[in-house]
């Protein structure tokens, strides 16, 4: 079921200025980083209440996808992450494909193989990894069956 709200863009400029043009284009614009593709996840704002929507790299495999709330190594997570573990359910859209999907934060064995995903698409989250203490959230979300 399509999240509905009001969309709140978030206070880091230059995701959200990311964000807008992807979706202004249905994701023919905006879709990288640096060359690597990012997709836009829609989620419910854990005590706003109103849809958030973050950009994060593109790891996926066999229709799934891992959201890593790296926030660049930083020592608290994304303010995201509290948005997720409230609403697991979200959206996802990767270039002009938007689809819902229900989100569990992966561990042991699974979260082994997704970060490795994760790390081959984007070798940043290794070195974000090593800057800080926390260990980084991997989500997986898996697409909710229509
Ligand atoms: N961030 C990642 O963590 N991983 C990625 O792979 C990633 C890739 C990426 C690619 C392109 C790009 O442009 C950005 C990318 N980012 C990536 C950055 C990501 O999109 C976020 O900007 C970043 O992770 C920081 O997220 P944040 O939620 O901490 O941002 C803050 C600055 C923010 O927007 N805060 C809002 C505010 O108003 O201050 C509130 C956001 C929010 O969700 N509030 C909740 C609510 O209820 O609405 C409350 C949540 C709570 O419980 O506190």
């Amino acid at each position: 079921m399509p999240l509905t709200g009001e969309w709140e863009p978030g206070t880091s400029g230059w995701a959200r200025e990311q964000v807008e043009e992807f979706e202004a284009s249905d994701g023919r614009k905006a879709n990288t980083l640096r060359g690597v593709p990012i997709v836009v996840v829609t989620m419910v704002g854990a005590k706003s209440g109103k849809l958030r929507k973050n950009p994060v790299m593109r790891v996926e495999h066999d229709g799934e996808y891992a959201v890593v709330a790296s926030k660049g190594g930083a020592e608290q997570h994304p303010t995201w992450f509290h948005n997720i573990v409230k609403n697991p359910n979200v959206e996802l859209q990767d270039g002009a494909k938007r689809r819902d999907y229900v989100a569990h934060l992966a561990e042991g064995a699974e979260r082994d193989a997704w970060w490795e995903r994760a790390v081959a698409v984007w070798p940043d989250y290794a070195g974000y990894q090593k800057k800080t203490e926390r260990i980084i959230p991997v989500f997986v979300l898996v697409p909710v069956e229509v």
